[in-house]
Formats: structure tokens, C-alpha cells, sequence
């Protein structure tokens, strides 16, 4: 069995995608990284190997892949695009300087590589409407600039050097064990937490914002199944398209609605945030990802709030 490391594990998407590897890889076979160990995330770090990893420490990379003679890489440690825009430099170095690091070590090593990109790499002048795979990418928050840079910069590699990556266009992801941190697309899980908590809920997007979203099982399933997908039928191989759900705040509150009647939403709008909303795609056109390795996401909108509601309100209670 070949050992995976996952950097930036203890984020929304790493503190899910470790158990969910650990359990077909076995425990001892999947390193869990972070730059900082977390409270709350003991179950992550005490029950299989953990390092302490800055991705911007090229040697402590080296010496982490070394150690457990890594051969694929899930790389997930990255800023969001709310953060980006508080510093942006900030940003370059752990999205951009941290991914060059990992991608030079992986050379020496040969790992392979997934890099999560995001739907933040279009723009204003990209068709908003079922936005295709291959268009106009010229975003304008530098969380954008730094994924599509990524992308291509893990073409380079692939190119240049033969490399194995493989990687998907994220858009928000909506989870029950871990909260987002510090992206424009947080709303859609805050709002499950007010709603369960305080039966209302602020958001600092417009009612009418459109963002494409996509449920955590949907998430870990993609991932691995691109990463298994045959390299033969992989015409993109990096930065494909993946959706699910097209929703509103306004239609994601209606269907809250409708499992806790009394629910009200409010607008307070975040003028960064909307902004960066506003240059995003309405939705995506997810086809090149449904040919070319079989995505085929099983939550919908319905499904996604049941079950939201229902894993996030048991945790919440046993909290209390
Ligand atoms: C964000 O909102 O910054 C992220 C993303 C869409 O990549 N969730």
C-alpha cells in the first residue's frame, strides 16, 4: 500500500478526507499535515500519523514525504478567497510559494499530486451561465489569480516533467464536521449552524447571489475517484469542472424552511464579499468531469439540507 500525505488537514475538506482515506488505505497509511494542531481535531491526530507541516518550509516537506515514503499527495492547505483579499501576500505565499515547494519535492520523489483549484478562477468576462470547461479564466480577487495560476503551474509540471496531477474546480463546499474558513462561499454553512442554533440567520451575500455548491460526500468521492480515474481517458487531467447544486441564499433559506417553519434569513451585505461573488460564475458546466472520469455527484439541494440538518443538529446537541 502506498502512503498518502494530506496537507492542510485540518481544514473543511482535510479533517474529512483523512478518515474517509484512512479507511481504504488503512490508518498508518495516510499522514494527516497542518501548519497547527487545532482543538477538536484530536481524532485526526492521535489516531494515526500527524506532522506539524508549513507548506512554505520546503525541507520540512522533503523530510515529511521522505519519512514516510509518500507517493501521493492530496494538497489541500491553502487561504480562501475572503482571506486573500484582507493579505494578499499572505495568500501568494502559502497558495503559490507553498505549491511550488510541494511540486519540487514531488518531482525529486515522484508523487503524485491533487490540487483542489476553485470556481474562483473565472471572471467577470467569463460566460456566467453554465460556465464551460474551457473559457475566458481572467479573475479578478487574487484568491483567482493564485488558482489559476496553480493550474497552470501544475500543467508546467506535468508537461515539463511528467508529473501526476490531477485536480478539480471547487465551488462551495457545504459540510457538517468542520467550518469553513475565510471564503465567500461560507454563508451556505453558517446558515445551518443559525438556523439549527437561533433559528435565524444574517447573510452578508445578496438573496439572489447564484453560486454553485457541492455536499462533503460528494467531495471526498470525487477526489479519490479522479485520482483512480484511468490517465488514458483524462483529456483535462487538471482543473475540471465540478458541481452540483446551483442555489441562492434566498432558495437555500426556503428549503431550511421548510424543516424548521419558523427560519428567517436577513441581508447584511459584505461589500468585499459580494464583490467577489458577483465576478463568479451563475453555475458550471460540469460535462468534460461526467465524461472523461465518471463525476456523479448524489447530493442535490433536497438531500444536501436533510441531511445537514440532520448530522449537524445531532452534533450540535450532543455539544450542548
Ligand atoms: C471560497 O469561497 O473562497 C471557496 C471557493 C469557492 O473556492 N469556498
Amino acid at each position: 500500500m502506498e502512503n498518502v500525505l494530506v496537507t492542510g488537514a485540518l481544514g473543511q475538506i482535510g479533517s474529512e478526507l483523512v478518515p474517509y482515506l484512512r479507511k481504504k488505505h488503512g490508518i498508518n497509511n495516510v499522514i494527516a499535515s497542518a501548519r497547527r494542531a487545532k482543538e477538536g481535531c484530536e481524532y485526526l491526530i492521535e489516531t494515526g500519523p500527524f506532522e506539524l507541516l508549513d507548506i512554505t518550509n520546503r525541507e520540512k516537506i522533503a523530510a515529511v514525504i521522505k519519512k514516510y515514503r509518500v507517493k501521493s499527495v492530496y494538497h489541500l492547505a491553502s487561504l480562501l478567497s475572503a482571506t486573500g483579499e484582507e493579505n494578499p501576500q499572505a495568500l501568494w505565499e502559502v497558495n503559490m510559494n507553498g505549491l511550488i515547494n510541494l511540486l519540487e519535492v514531488a518531482r525529486e520523489h515522484k508523487c503524485s499530486i491533487f490540487f483542489p483549484s476553485s470556481i474562483a478562477v473565472f471572471g467577470p468576462d467569463s460566460p456566467k451561465d453554465k460556465t464551460p470547461q474551457d473559457t475566458i479564466t481572467r479573475p479578478t480577487s487574487i484568491y483567482g489569480i493564485s488558482k489559476i495560476s496553480g493550474e497552470l503551474l501544475c500543467d508546467y509540471y506535468h508537461n515539463r516533467y511528467g508529473l501526476d496531477i490531477r485536480g478539480l474546480r471547487y465551488p462551495g463546499v457545504i459540510s457538517s464536521a468542520a467550518l469553513p474558513g475565510g471564503g465567500t462561499t461560507d454563508y451556505a454553512v453558517h446558515i445551518f449552524y443559525d438556523a439549527i442554533k437561533h433559528g435565524k440567520y444574517t447573510c452578508f451575500l445578496e438573496e439572489n447571489s447564484s453560486i454553485d455548491m457541492i455536499y462533503m460526500p460528494d467531495v471526498l468521492e470525487g477526489a479519490v475517484k479522479l485520482m483512480e480515474a484511468d490517465p488514458e481517458k483524462l483529456k483535462h487531467r487538471n482543473a475540471f469542472n465540478v458541481s452540483a447544486i446551483t442555489v441562492t441564499p434566498r432558495e437555500l433559506s426556503a428549503e431550511i424552511k421548510k424543516h424548521i417553519p419558523d427560519f428567517s434569513i436577513a441581508y447584511d451585505i459584505d461589500p468585499v464579499r459580494q464583490a467577489i461573488a458577483d465576478s463568479w460564475p451563475n453555475s458550471l458546466d460540469d460535462s468534460a468531469a461526467r465524461a472523461e472520469w465518471g463525476w456523479d455527484p448524489q447530493y442535490n439541494l433536497k438531500m444536501m439540507t436533510e441531511d445537514m440538518l440532520k448530522v449537524l443538529g445531532a452534533r450540535l446537541k450532543k455539544a450542548d
